[in-house]
């Protein structure tokens, strides 16, 4: 399918929901699972379906992203694949940025035309989930569909967060209706299998994952007045040209805001994580990195997932994700933690110089509950950060409260014996 499909991923708009995650780099290259970034997770799923031919589109070019997608991607250099980050631009056409959705994909289209493709794939950059789309591609060549989503069912509780859509007896959608108000949902189920059903899932939800036919494509584009797939372009087509539902039962979680993206990455302490990244077959690509073994002393694991590369001296790790390079101190607790790690190490002469008064990391004798650690943050001694739903959204320089969730900001330093 590689000569046949062209891949674009929504790498992000305003990132606000992800904020203080976004505060200095672009969505997709927020870190996730320990060592990946949330760009890896499309990225991974197209070339694991054979399609290499990727743009990245996001509202703000971050070095990081860049370097990442420099650094990872790395094709033949006689093979046409490629990965593109394309940040919203200014051209003497337009000097605005990306509104929504469909915006960025028209300010890109003028980048993809330049290649030879018959069906374009369109990605959210903000979702955890494998998904074989030859399946999907295949799906929508045999329907001779024009338009093809990509959908799940839901609970009703959910459903008010998605587009939601009705079918017919072929799969093919006959109504959408993007975030439907509580109240509309009783008319909005749909027949699903035995085993949604007893999960409650009876409404149809867009995954955000569309096909499209290039001439199609180039058609709607065409209409500068639609911003949004989800608001516009699907509601507006769905009666003009034939668009297939094309409906997946695996694995798939959004991870649009703190809340989400917290529980999806605490959700791999699980003894079988819902997101399998022990699949050989369906592997998730990130930065090779050449980092040395972890060295754990003295420490109580039970359900820790800990990146290469850590030094860890903890009491105790419970049910966390510890990225890669974190240092830990002696007798601290970390529990119900997503610590994304560092960038780099401090060296022993730095360390013996004591230039640095409190290292990168986690110091001796903290305790550490419902937090994110941002990378290369430094807590000092004797730190109690308790999260939990009886702390008040706040915000400081140093962190966010968002629904109890603590985020320690990017090279946040929180000082000794400090107490939340
Ligand atoms: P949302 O996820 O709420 O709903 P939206 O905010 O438009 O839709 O974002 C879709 C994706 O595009 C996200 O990954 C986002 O970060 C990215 N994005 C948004 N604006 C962008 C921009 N200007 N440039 C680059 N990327 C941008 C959509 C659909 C629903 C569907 C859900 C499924 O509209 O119908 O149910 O996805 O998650
Ligand atoms: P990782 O994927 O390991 O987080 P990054 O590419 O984000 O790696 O880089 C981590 C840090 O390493 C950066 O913040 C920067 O300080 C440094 N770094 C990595 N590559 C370069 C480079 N090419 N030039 C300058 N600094 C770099």
């Amino acid at each position: 399918m590689n000569d046949k499909v062209l891949s674009i991923i929504l790498g992000g708009g305003q990132g606000s929901r992800l904020y203080p995650l976004t505060e200095s780099r672009s969505k997709p290259a927020v870190p996730i699972a320990g060592k990946y970034r949330l760009v890896d997770i499309p990225i991974s799923n197209c070339i694991n379906s054979g399609l290499k031919r990727m743009f990245v589109l996001t509202q703000f070019n971050s070095a990081s992203l860049n370097r990442h997608i420099k650094n990872t991607y790395h094709f033949s250099f006689f093979s046409s694949a490629f990965v593109d980050v394309l940040a919203a631009e200014q051209t003497p056409d337009n000097k605005g940025w990306f509104q929504g959705t469909a915006d960025a994909v028209r300010q890109s289209m003028h980048h993809a035309l330049r290649h030879d493709f018959e069906y374009v794939l369109i990605l959210s950059g903000d979702q955890l989930y494998q998904m074989d789309f030859n399946e999907m591609i295949q799906a929508h060549i045999d329907a001779n569909a024009k338009i093809s989503i990509a959908t799940i069912p839901v609970t009703e509780k959910d459903a008010t967060s998605f587009g939601i859509l009705k079918t017919d007896d072929k799969n093919i959608i006959t109504s959408f209706i993007e975030k439907p108000d509580a109240s509309l949902l009783p008319d909005w189920t749909s027949p699903v299998s035995d085993e949604m059903k007893n999960q409650n899932k009876n409404h149809l939800a867009s995954m955000g994952i569309y096909i499209f036919n290039r001439d199609l494509l180039v058609e709607l584009m065409g209409d500068e007045s639609t911003i949004d797939f989800g608001k516009e372009i699907i509601p507006q087509s769905i009666d003009k040209h034939k668009t297939l539902s094309y409906q997946f039962e695996g694995y798939w979680t959004d991870i649009g805001n703190i809340d989400s993206f917290f529980e999806a990455n605490l959700g791999l302490t699980d003894d079988i994580p819902e997101f399998n990244l022990y699949d050989y077959k369906q592997r998730v690509y990130t930065n090779a990195r050449l980092l040395p073994t972890s060295k754990i002393s003295g420490t109580h694991l039970d359900k820790a997932v800990i990146a290469e590369g850590c030094i860890i001296h903890a009491a105790k790790i419970e049910r966390s994700v510890i990225g890669i390079r974190s240092r830990i101190g002696k007798e601290t607790t970390v529990i119900n933690t997503y610590m994304m790690g560092n960038d780099d190490y401090e060296s022993l002469n730095q360390i013996a110089d004591s230039k640095i008064e409190i290292l990168t990391g986690i110091g001796d004798r903290c305790f550490i509950k419902n937090t994110i650690l941002d990378k290369n943050v430094r807590i000092g001694d004797d730190v109690r950060i308790n999260g939990g739903p009886h702390l008040e959204n706040q915000e400081t320089d140093q962190y966010v409260v968002k629904d109890g969730i603590v985020v320690i900001k990017k090279h946040a330093v929180i000082p000794k014996g400090f107490s939340l």
